[in-house]
Formats: structure tokens, C-alpha cells, sequence
């Protein structure tokens, strides 16, 4: 087609584009409190007139792209769960890679529906004695309704984090389209469309820049004067696009979340998205705000979004006082001052500073499979019973790629879908779920060497510890600070959506995690400023929370919390009625257990709060003790020997002492084969994340064909196509859970010696599936770098390096050695652990 020709094809599509219909029409969202339906509804559009969607017209000239860790398909996709995600930690997109329409899904980290409240019941401190004691002399359904009334938040429902809108595209490319290509470079952190239209190659790449702080998507061609397209910024509601203030190249999205307090005030926060196209050559023209170029040679679009939340720091500040469309503005005139070239190279640089410290090499992948897009690789899992050792490669690469993505200094948290969520009320709100999920998110920082990327998690903590303690106190009179079952960017710390919401201990599980960040890194400044605050406070309110058991109770005597559940699982009374209230659940116990343990360390660490700490350990040794049933074998879930209602229930929550804690260990010899029985008990399937923790939880018993057998359930079963987990649907945790339990198959470090420091568990649950490979740049506690290989399933070759001097034991198999690190000089040894 001649470029005339093309304006005028250009021309008459433009009256029926979908751009120019109404925005994606909501699908009302599921009850928070019970899981959505099982698939995850394709996103709604307008029939695609994207031939192109059409897999088979495509095949036979798809070729694989060159690159080591790359998802690649050889479609567009047709639905959500098939885009590929970019993100720079705030700003992120899905992209769908569309020949005739392309379009992009755009999120910004900050955008959530809702304001700032108490949400605290005061009736519930009052209540709170009543309750503990209807739960000590078993009558559970009473404490449910007593609790029902009196402790719930109010309102006892959060607001969704929501999408910020979408970017549509449409390219004249109808017809004679060949050797299409769609792929994510985990190598590089960009996404590209490659095809060929009327024997002109055109490619578009995309990548979300930490750097920049902008989304750049170029689009090029091989033969002068070829691109053509046409853009619009839309979404659902609250929103409008139109031309930038004078800024004839850029289009500009604005708008309000909707959203009224009780007296009638507008309380939503702004946001915006700002399109700008640099082009070299050809036309751009802006109507009303859909952008038109025309006959260019290349153009690169750069996206920036924003909202008015005032910030994690600062939360309860108004929303009226940022202006998201000035910041949008900003960001793009200093993004646009750089070159394409000079924004990717800075970008890959950034990105790879962070990705490459670890690599992992599970060699040799089959050739055939390797060959394979990656949604037909999946789906071979099916055939040959096995994931190919390329696959777990690229997906543990991909959740490592997730994090960085999600989370980066400065960023919110990454929370139920990261930050890539396309609804305005999106499957549980997207929140921040404290009873597993947010806390699997942050499973591979430390091991995988992404510690910054730990950062935004301990920035949520911070900005929730006030209104923690508001709750502490409001509901149980406790001082310290407290948050239940999920939180969002307003600081909701009471108890939501039922009673499953009351379960007090997520700032105990939280505050585990900057000590965490402490084993692996070392860093004290962080433990004594930043990390210590929080744990304490977390371990004040548990302090004050737990109850002697009274008499006639199995734990009387013992310090117990009242009340608890097993998240989010149900018992049978001996009546037969079913509950989840109790009182002392082994979870709980465990969790606090650790905590404790990690303040009394602390304490010794830092060399201050000596009557904290002397507090900590009597409350320890009071502590109610976890018991084994005499029913099952396994670790008793309660307090009492009750029967699951689900013996195969999502949640592992009592195995919480095998991981993340490490309460139940070969120390522990019938408590850990306890934890084995439960978890055989508990089943190979589940939801994604589930599997993902049982992931862990099988290396953790040192059984790598187990834990293999777990990594191909979760690839072949609750593995969308573009490598997301999914529930269903889609969530991130399973993601981050899987990379972790890969992780510790091949390193384990929680382990004590006898004088404080880490065992490094070399190799502890290698499958028999990769007799051979080698994994670099793995992080143990302690601040030990370590680099493994191995063939013919055996460790072959080791190298341990650490910054500062370090006293380790080394254990393979029943081999263990005790070695001093000094500073900066690596030690390598081989399957012996005799250093060379
Ligand atoms: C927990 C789980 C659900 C879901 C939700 C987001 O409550 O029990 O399965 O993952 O979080």
C-alpha cells in the first residue's frame, strides 16, 4: 500500500475504531471475603479486528527470537492473564502486543479508592474479656457473635486499588502480516512486538524505567516513512482525556476517584497519565486528545501517570494539595531530554544491577522444548509430566523480575497482583494481605539478592504502626501496635470483612521481616533505626495480648492468645458445629514464638532494653507449647485436637514453624516429623500460592523430589500464560513463593550453630529432575554470597564470599565443616568442604 493509500485505508477506519467507543465496561467485582469464581474473566472489548489474534494464520512463519531468559508467543494476546507486564516499581503496564489494536493497561503503585478513617470499634476493648472467656469454656459460636458486633472495623470493608486506565492503539496493519512475534526479555526488562507488514518489518519495544520514571514504548520500521497510528488514554470512569495544555504532541488523561465520606465530602484521590509522542519524521496531530501520527519513520511514546495520595509517610494529608497532571508534565520533560537510546541503555543498567546478581543454570534444557514459545511449554508440562529445566529457569528469572518491578525503594509494596490490576475493584481489593500474601511477596528478597527491593514493605510498616496502635488500644487495651488480617494505603489496622478478619497477630508476622532483612544483610544502623522500632512495638502489643490458659484448659497455666484462628481454616467441635474462633491456635504460637526469640536476640545484638528482653524470655518460657495429634500424626492445628472440616485446606498455616519460621527443625526430630505427616495430609494441590508455600515447606524437609513434584503442579496448573500465578485468578504471591521454594532447594541458612551464627545448607533438596547445574549469587544469613555447582547430582564446586568477617558452618549432606570468612577474599571447596 502506498502511503496515500494508507492515510486514506487510515482514514476510513478511523470511523469505526474502538478507540472512539465507550470505555471497558466494569464486571461487578467478586465478595472480598470468599474467593472469586475460578477463571478470571477475559478483559471486555469490543470485538478485536485484530486478525492477528488468530494463532494459526501466524505459526507457520513465527520464528524464536534470540535471548537467553525470554518469554516469547507467537500471538497477541487475546485476554489480560496472556500481556506481558513492565514495571519500574510505581508505574507498570500490560502490554497486549496487538497488530491492528495495540494496547497497554497502565497502573500506577499509589491509586486507591478510599481516604483515611478510624475504623476502631470502641465497644470492643469492653467486650473483649467476655469473649475470651466464651472461647475458654467452648462456647465458640457465641464469641463469634459477641465479636461479630463488638470488634469488627467499621466499616468492615477496605476500598480497591485500582487501574489507572488504558492505552489504545490502532495501526492500519489489517492485512499481510507474517513472522509475528511477541516477547519479555528477563535479561534486559523490555517487552517487544516484532511482524512484518507488507514485506516492511515494524517493532514496537516497551520497557517501565526506574530511572526515568516514565513508560517509553518506541515504535520503529525497516523501511522510511512506515508508522502510522493512532493513540487515546481511556478509562472506565472518573476520568477524561484531551490534549495536553500546550503541548501539541502530548494527550493527557485526568481524574478523580469518586468517592464521598459520610458527610457528603469528596474525599477520592487525583490521578493522571500523560502520553507524549517524539517522533522523527511524518506527522503527529492531536484532536481533542487522540493523537494521530502519520508516515513517520520511527516515533517513541512516553507515558507517565501520577496520583494526588500524599504518601506512605504521610498518609492522612490531603489529596487536593499534589497535582498529578503537573508531576506527569514534569516527568516527561526531563524523560524527554534524553534520547531513546540513552533511556534504554540507563534502564538496562539499572535493571541488571539488581537482576544479575543471580543466575541459575539448570542445565541442559531440551532442545525441542527450549524452541518452544512459552504458553506452548507450559502446556507440554502436560505430556511429558515435567516442567523443562529452561521453563523453571525462566520463571524463577520472571518472579525475580516481578519484584523488581513491584518493589523498589520509595514504591508501595508490591500487593495482591504487584502492581498490574485492570478493575476498579479488583479480586480482594488487591490489598495488602497480612494472613500469608503480603508477606510470601517479600519471601525471595533476602535469599535472591533483592534486598533493597525488601525496602517499601518496611515503609508500610512504618506508616502503619500509629493507627496499629490506635487498634492495640481501642480494641484489646494493649500498648504496642497491631494490624489484622490485611491493610490498605490508608492504614486500616482493625479487624475486616469477617471474622477471619480478627486474627491480631500480623504485626507479629510483619516485624519478623526487617529482622530478617537484618540476618541476611547484616546492616545494624538498619536493625537499631528501623528494624527494631517495629518489632518491639509488634512484640509489646503480643505481650500484652496473650492469657494464662485458666484451668480445665489443655494449656493451663501456659500463655496462650485469645482470641485466634488457624487463617482461614475451620475445626469441628465435638457437638459437631463448625467454627474457626478459638483460642491459642498453633500458628500464633509458633509466629510468636519466633518473635520473641528475634527480640531476645535483638536485645543482646543492640546491647539495650535489658528489661524488654528479660520480659520477652519469661513470656517465651510461658509460652503454650505446640502439640502433635494424637489424631493424625501431624502438627495439632489448635489448641484442642479438633478435625479439619478441610483436611486439605489452602492455608499450611501450623507449618509456619518449618517456613518461613524455623521453630521445627532436625533439632526438633518429632515436631519436624510431625510437620511432615501434616503437610502429606494437607495434599499436592491447592491454589497457587499455597503451592508455592509448599514449595518451601517440602525443601525445608530436605525432600527435593517432593518439592519438584510441587514445582510442576504449580507450572502445569496455576500457571497463566504470560508466567503469572494465578489463585485463580491471577495473584502475585504464588510468583514469589515458587522463586523462594526454588531457592531453598538449593541453600538454606536458618539453621543455628552452637555459637549464634548460620548454618549454610549446601544443596539440602536437590530433585533427582536436575542431575546437573549451578546457581550464582545466592544470598544465606549471615551476608554469605554463595555459588553452588553440581552434577550428577552431587555439589561439585562451592564459593562462599562475604564483606564482612563471618564464622559459618557449612553443611552438605551429612557433611558439615566450620570455616571463618574474612572479608572480601572468597573460599572455594568442593563436595569435601575442604577449602582449596
Ligand atoms: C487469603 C487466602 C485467599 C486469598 C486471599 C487474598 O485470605 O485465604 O485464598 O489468597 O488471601
Amino acid at each position: 500500500m502506498k502511503l496515500n493509500q494508507q492515510i486514506l485505508f487510515l482514514l476510513t477506519l478511523l470511523g469505526t475504531l474502538p478507540l472512539l467507543h465507550a470505555a471497558t465496561p466494569s464486571r461487578s467485582s467478586a465478595r472480598k471475603s470468599s474467593p472469586p469464581a475460578e477463571t478470571t474473566p477475559a478483559l471486555e472489548r469490543k470485538e478485536i479486528r485484530d486478525v492477528w489474534a488468530d494463532r494459526a494464520r501466524l505459526e507457520s512463519s513465527a520464528s524464536t527470537p534470540a535471548g537467553r531468559h525470554l518469554l516469547w508467543y507467537t500471538r497477541p494476546a487475546k485476554v489480560w492473564e496472556e500481556a506481558l507486564p513492565i514495571g519500574n516499581g510505581a508505574l507498570g503496564a500490560m502490554m497486549f502486543g496487538g497488530v491492528a489494536d495495540e494496547r497497554l493497561q497502565l497502573n500506577v503503585d499509589t491509586l486507591w479508592d478510599g481516604y483515611p478513617l478510624d475504623p476502631n470499634n470502641p465497644e470492643s476493648a469492653k467486650a473483649l474479656p467476655e469473649i475470651r472467656r466464651l472461647l475458654f469454656d467452648g462456647k465458640n459460636q457465641e464469641a463469634v457473635d459477641l465479636a461479630g458486633k463488638t470488634m469488627m472495623g467499621r466499616p468492615p470493608r477496605i476500598k480497591s486499588y485500582q487501574t489507572l486506565g488504558e492505552l489504545w492503539l490502532e495501526t492500519p496493519h489489517l492485512q499481510n502480516i507474517q513472522h509475528y512475534s511477541r516477547t519479555l526479555n528477563l535479561d534486559e526488562a523490555w517487552t517487544s512486538v516484532s511482524y512484518a507488514h507488507d514485506g516492511v518489518t515494524c517493532t514496537r519495544e516497551a520497557f517501565a524505567t526506574a530511572v526515568d520514571r516514565v513508560i517509553v514504548l518506541r515504535f520503529t520500521a525497516d523501511k522510511p516513512g512506515q508508522v502510522s497510528f493512532r493513540a487515546i488514554l481511556k478509562r472506565e470512569r472518573d476520568a477524561q482525556c484531551g490534549p495536553a495544555p500546550a503541548d501539541p504532541r502530548s494527550i493527557l488523561l485526568t481524574g478523580r476517584i469518586d468517592r464521598k465520606d459520610d458527610a457528603g465530602r469528596q474525599r477520592g484521590m487525583k490521578f493522571a497519565a500523560q502520553l507524549t509522542a517524539l517522533n522523527d519524521g511524518g506527522k503527529v496531530s492531536n484532536d481533542e486528545g487522540i493523537l494521530t501520527v502519520t508516515g513517520a519513520n520511527s516515533v517513541t511514546l512516553l507515558i507517565a501517570g501520577d496520583t494526588s495520595y500524599p504518601g506512605l509517610k504521610n498518609f492522612t494529608g490531603s489529596v487536593e494539595t499534589i497535582d498529578p497532571a503537573a508531576r506527569c508534565a514534569e516527568t516527561i520533560a526531563k524523560a524527554s531530554a534524553k534520547s531513546f537510546a540513552v533511556l534504554k541503555e540507563k534502564h538496562i543498567a539499572d535493571y541488571q544491577q539488581l537482576a544479575h546478581r543471580v543466575s541459575l543454570d539448570l542445565r541442559p534444557a531440551p532442545a525441542a522444548a527450549a524452541a518452544l514459545p512459552t504458553d506452548e511449554r507450559i502446556a507440554l508440562i502436560k505430556q511429558t509430566g515435567v516442567p523443562d529445566p529452561g521453563l523453571v529457569e525462566n520463571y524463577f528469572q520472571f518472579g525475580r523480575y516481578l519484584l523488581i518491578s513491584s518493589s523498589r525503594p520509595g514504591s508501595m509494596p508490591a500487593n495482591l497482583q504487584g502492581i498490574w490490576a485492570w478493575k476498579l475493584e479488583n479480586p480482594w481489593n488487591a490489598d495488602f494481605h497480612i494472613n500469608i500474601n503480603l508477606q510470601m511477596n517479600y519471601w525471595p528478597a533476602e535469599t535472591t539478592a533483592l534486598p533493597e527491593c525488601h525496602l517499601p514493605l518496611f515503609d508500610l510498616m512504618d506508616a502503619i504502626v500509629k493507627p496499629g496502635e490506635r487498634s492495640a488500644q481501642t480494641l484489646y487495651g494493649a500498648r504496642g501496635w497491631v494490624v489484622h488480617h490485611l491493610t490498605d494505603a490508608w492504614g486500616f489496622t482493625a479487624p475486616a470483612d469477617g471474622p477471619w478478619g480478627i486474627w491480631p497477630v500480623g504485626a507479629a508476622w510483619l516485624a519478623l521481616h526487617p529482622w530478617q532483612h537484618y540476618q541476611f544483610t547484616g546492616d545494624r544502623d538498619f536493625l537499631r533505626q528501623r528494624g527494631w522500632p517495629l518489632m518491639k512495638g509488634a512484640a509489646r502489643f503480643i505481650l500484652d495480648f496473650l492469657v494464662e490458659a485458666p484451668a480445665g484448659t489443655p494449656a493451663a497455666g501456659k500463655l496462650v492468645t485469645n482470641p485466634s484462628h488457624s487463617p482461614e481454616n475451620s475445626f469441628r467441635l465435638p457437638n459437631g458445629q463448625t467454627q474457626l474462633f478459638t483460642y491459642g491456635a498453633a500458628m500464633d504460637l509458633e509466629i510468636i514464638h519466633e518473635l520473641l526469640g528475634a527480640c531476645v536476640e535483638t536485645a543482646r545484638v543492640l546491647d539495650c532494653d535489658p528489661d524488654f528482653r528479660a520480659e520477652c524470655q519469661r513470656a517465651l518460657e510461658r509460652l503454650a507449647p505446640v502439640q502433635i495429634s494424637r489424631r493424625t500424626g501431624g502438627i495439632q492445628e489448635w489448641i484442642e485436637d479438633y478435625e479439619e472440616v478441610e483436611p486439605q485446606h489452602r492455608h499450611v498455616s501450623h507449618l509456619f514453624g518449618v517456613y518461613p519460621g524455623g521453630m521445627f527443625s532436625l533439632a526438633t526430630p518429632e515436631l519436624f516429623d510431625a510437620a511432615r505427616k501434616s503437610l502429606v495430609r494437607r495434599g499436592d494441590g491447592a491454589t497457587g500460592w499455597s503451592l508455592g508455600w509448599k514449595i518451601n515447606l517440602w525443601a525445608r524437609l530436605h525432600d527435593g523430589d517432593h518439592a519438584f513434584k510441587l514445582v510442576t503442579n504449580l507450572l502445569r496448573d496455576k500457571t497463566l500464560p504470560n508466567l503469572f500465578d494465578t489463585h485463580p485468578p491471577f495473584q502475585i504471591d504464588g510468583n514469589f513463593g515458587a522463586v523462594s521454594g526454588l531457592t531453598e532447594m538449593l541453600l538454606q541458612s536458618h539453621v543455628r550453630t552452637p555459637d549464634g551464627g548460620y548454618e549454610i545448607h549446601l544443596l539440602p533438596a536437590l530433585p533427582s529432575a536436575w542431575p546437573q547445574g549451578s546457581v550464582k549469587g545466592l544470598r544465606a544469613r549471615g551476608g554469605v554470597t554463595v555459588d553452588l555447582g553440581w552434577q550428577n547430582n552431587k555439589l561439585t564446586q562451592v564459593r562462599l564470599l562475604s564483606k564482612d568477617p563471618v564464622k559459618t558452618r557449612v553443611r552438605y549432606a551429612d557433611t558439615t565443616r566450620d570455616l571463618t570468612l574474612s572479608p572480601n577474599r572468597p573460599l572455594v571447596f568442593d563436595d569435601s568442604l575442604a577449602p582449596r
